[in-house]
């Protein structure tokens, strides 16, 4: 029986809707352009299913300390509207998290959306009923409702990987997993802190947590190569600049390779002379952000040739940043080529092991043995501490997928489906799930891009669809397997031609043990990607059979 609270509008589960045209799971970018999209454009009925306890997603589970967005904030934010563009006044060249959350809540409110949004509530299940051709949707809180689409918009990051490591109950002290943060905050003055992961994530919160605490000790067991952030404050004639700019850069963005604000210089390093690529790597590292990864010579992430000199010179500047040999040394990643994983960004954290009270612990070289009540234990000994902090990352893209019941034709379990890696047709469907969607979903481009670059072109690419199957009276669309064969074997054929397979990555799943390898993102670049998704549209959706109620193929 469902409870009797209200629900996202107020009504008793006597009262409550049930049927929906779409439910979307999830309130973060995705999940809120979908809901703009579908109910105010198209005027469809649709209900927000989001786990939180507030809007935002990502960000609204990620506020450890010094999370920021790793991309420029006039491009780390919706297009679709020429009025919310020309209103929203970014302070940075890349926002810190509480701007992001203020400017995802200030769409929420000018787009009318949190009245369809029901919080608090996890979706648990999801099974398509093949008599009546909808999506039967069950929720932690008892909720049980129907409706024709199921859009997921899951997050592409959104499963915490908490590692089982044996002890972890008995600490005395207090845990924390970077991306479940408690929402009021933690405070880290004068406690002793260890921190687990050097990541993205751990490199952001590490360089905040050594401000705050008595001591820091950072667990690392891959070193990385980060990057400077090379963040600025914006003025207001910065903000004119873009502002003014807005079509030519959205136009960029949106056919690049990354969706993000770079370009390949346009040239194979193996052409550049040792004088041009130095200046060329330094120009990048100066100007910070991701310039050296995906805005460098053509051809650094396809062959070790090409590849060597780009990580031998970012080796160098981590070097040279870090007073104590070992240390140093330590930091200097020697087992993958400079870009195969995600490259981080940082804002002094190489420095922080300059400090007296910061400390590095290889534990590739000291595994991790446990956790007791006090604290680390390693092959080399005991580390006390008073705050334990988990920056270990995501079961990333298939993860969020796996948490949900999902069935489809004969029950099949998705995640049963997917056992041995995802099996997707443009990352949009997968071949036995009707009508459900993936909003940056595996084999799509997504975390490899600008994220909200790519989660418009889905958003916009899916109502499309959906306008199309209203304007024809078709009711079921689904991708053929051959045409989800071709895919999948593509996105690996893609991915295989370059250096990023060869490293034990989470675009890899290589970080969840027992997970398959296969790559998880689609590595083709966003600009052909979405002009291949255009083409099999203009094509009369080449690869998707299309039925209407009675089941009649068109
Ligand atoms: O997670 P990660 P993340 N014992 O998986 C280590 C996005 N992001 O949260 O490398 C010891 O990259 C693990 O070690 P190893 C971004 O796309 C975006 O940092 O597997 N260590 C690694 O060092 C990013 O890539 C932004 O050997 C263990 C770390 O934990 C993605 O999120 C900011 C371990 C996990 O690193 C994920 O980044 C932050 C164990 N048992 C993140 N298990 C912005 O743009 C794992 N590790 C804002």
């Amino acid at each position: 029986m469902s409870s009797v609270r209200e629900d996202a509008q107020g009504a008793s589960a006597e009262e409550r809707v049930t049927d929906f045209d779409a439910v979307i799971v999830g309130a973060g970018f995705a999940g809120l352009y979908a809901l703009h999209k579908l109910r105010n454009e198209m005027g469809l009925s649709a209900r927000v299913y989001e786990a939180g306890s507030g809007i935002g997603g990502t960000w609204h589970w990620n506020r450890y300390p010094g999370a920021r967005s790793d991309s420029s904030s006039w491009i780390y934010c919706y297009s679709f509207d020429e009025e919310l563009r020309q209103e929203w006044e970014w302070s940075e060249r890349y926002p810190q998290q509480p701007e992001i959350m203020s400017y995802i809540e200030h769409v929420a409110d000018k787009f009318d959306l949190n009245r369809d949004i029901q919080l608090e509530t996890r979706v648990t299940e999801a099974t398509f009923d093949e008599e009546t051709e909808r999506w039967e949707i069950r929720t932690d809180t008892g909720d049980v409702v129907s409706a024709r689409f199921l859009i997921a918009a899951l997050g592409a990051l959104s499963a915490a990987n908490v590692p089982d490591i044996s002890g972890t109950e008995t600490f005395a002290g207090e845990w924390y997993h970077t991306a479940e943060w408690p929402q009021e905050g933690v405070d880290f003055t004068g406690k002793r802190v260890g921190v687990i992961g050097t990541g993205a994530t751990g490199i952001q919160v590490a360089t905040e947590i050594a401000e705050q605490a008595d001591h820091l000790t950072v667990f690392q067991r891959t070193p990385n190569y980060a990057l400077p952030l090379g963040n600025y404050p914006l003025d207001t004639e910065s903000r004119r600049q873009y502002k003014e700019n807005y079509e030519e850069i959205w136009e960029w963005v949106r056919h690049n390779f990354s969706g993000h604000d770079y370009d390949f210089i346009g040239k194979s390093i193996l052409e550049a002379t040792p004088e041009e690529r130095e200046r060329a790597f330094q120009e990048r590292y100066d100007r910070g952000g991701f310039g050296l990864w995906i805005g460098n010579y053509d051809d650094i992430l396809e062959s070790r040739e090409a590849n060597d000199p780009v990580s031998e010179w970012v080796r160098a500047r981590i070097q040279e940043r870090v007073d104590d040999p070992v240390t140093a040394e330590r930091l200097t990643p020697r087992d993958h080529a400079f870009g195969t994983k995600r490259v981080p960004l940082e804002n002094g954290y190489y420095e922080i092991f300059n400090r007296d009270h910061v400390e590095l612990v290889d534990v590739k070289e000291a595994p991790i043995e446990g956790i007791t009540s006090t604290g680390v234990r390693t092959k080399d000994g005991e580390y006390e501490f008073d705050a334990l902090v988990f920056a270990t990352g995501f079961d990333a893209m298939t993860g969020p997928y796996n948490k949900i019941d999902i069935r489809g034709r004969d029950g099949q379990l998705l995640r049963d489906k997917w056992a041995e890696g995802p099996r997707t047709y443009l990352g949009i469907m997968s071949a036995g799930y009707p009508n459900l969607f993936a909003i940056t979903g595996p084999q799509s481009p997504s975390v490899l891009t600008n994220m909200p670059v790519a989660i418009e072109q889905h958003v916009e690419w899916i109502s499309e669809v959906v306008q199309h199957m209203r304007d024809k009276g078709l009711d079921v669309i689904e991708p053929t397997r051959e045409a989800e064969d071709e895919w999948v074997d593509h996105s690996q054929e893609v991915a295989y031609a370059t250096l990023l397979p060869e490293s034990a990555t989470w675009y890899m799943g290589a970080n969840i043990p027992g997970k398959p390898q296969v790559f998880l993102p689609y590595l083709g670049g966003l600009g052909p990607y979405r002009q291949k998704c255009d083409e099999v549209a203009a094509n009369d959706y080449e690869g998707f059979a299309f039925a209407t109620r009675e089941g009649a193929n068109t």
